[in-house]
């Protein structure tokens, strides 16, 4: 019984994968995204960070899996002249829109964040590019064909938790657990 209540609060407590990622260019584009993060992903929680680079008119796509009910939070932090430089703009699109999920410009200085509940399963795209007046931040194009002088690295940190009702649910199973322990005893 201890055991498994072990297990069961590594589950709830501890992120499972946790892995330096990078790019390999060219991911400019939905279409040409980097599956590192596809590939690393585990059962949620988890969370991975990766130091990037941008350099002029450049983009970087992460292709990422999401299930009903996972709350994606993803974070850009500039490193050249933390935290404002490079300025990032960051967009979440599903497989085929052209419009974002969500996307931000400034969160922290000049990077960005994003966060969304996913309300369908299916493959996203985070997009990251610079900053540039005018344009629409929302727009799959501002990522695609990006024009900016935004140069520099930059690190992406993505954490993928499960719906709060299932932890909730897993918090009472945890709390009936000990109950019975307690009883038994
Ligand atoms: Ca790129
Ligand atoms: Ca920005």
């Amino acid at each position: 019984m201890k055991r498994l209540v072990i297990v069961a609060l590594s589950a709830l407590m501890c992120v499972n994968a946790f892995a330096l990622f990078s790019e390999t260019e060219p991911n400019n584009t939905r279409a040409t995204a980097n599956t590192v993060i596809y590939n690393l992903r585990s059962t949620p929680p988890f969370a991975d960070v990766g130091v990037l680079n941008l350099t002029q008119n450049d983009s970087d796509f992460f292709k990422i899996r999401l299930e009903v009910g996972d709350y994606l939070t993803a974070i850009t932090y500039p490193i050249n002249n933390p935290p404002n430089d490079p300025d990032t703009v960051m967009a979440l699109f599903d497989a085929t829109g052209t419009t974002a999920i969500v996307f931000n410009d400034d969160a922290n200085g000049l990077g960005s964040a994003i966060r969304w509940l996913a309300t369908a399963s299916g493959d996203y795209y985070i997009a990251v590019t610079g900053w540039r007046p005018g344009g629409t931040q929302s727009s799959l194009s501002y990522y695609e064909s990006a024009t900016h002088n935004e140069v520099g690295p930059y690190i992406l940190t993505v954490s993928v938790v499960p719906e709060p009702a299932s932890m909730i649910a897993l918090g009472t199973g945890l709390a009936g657990l000990l109950a019975l322990r307690r009883r038994r005893k």
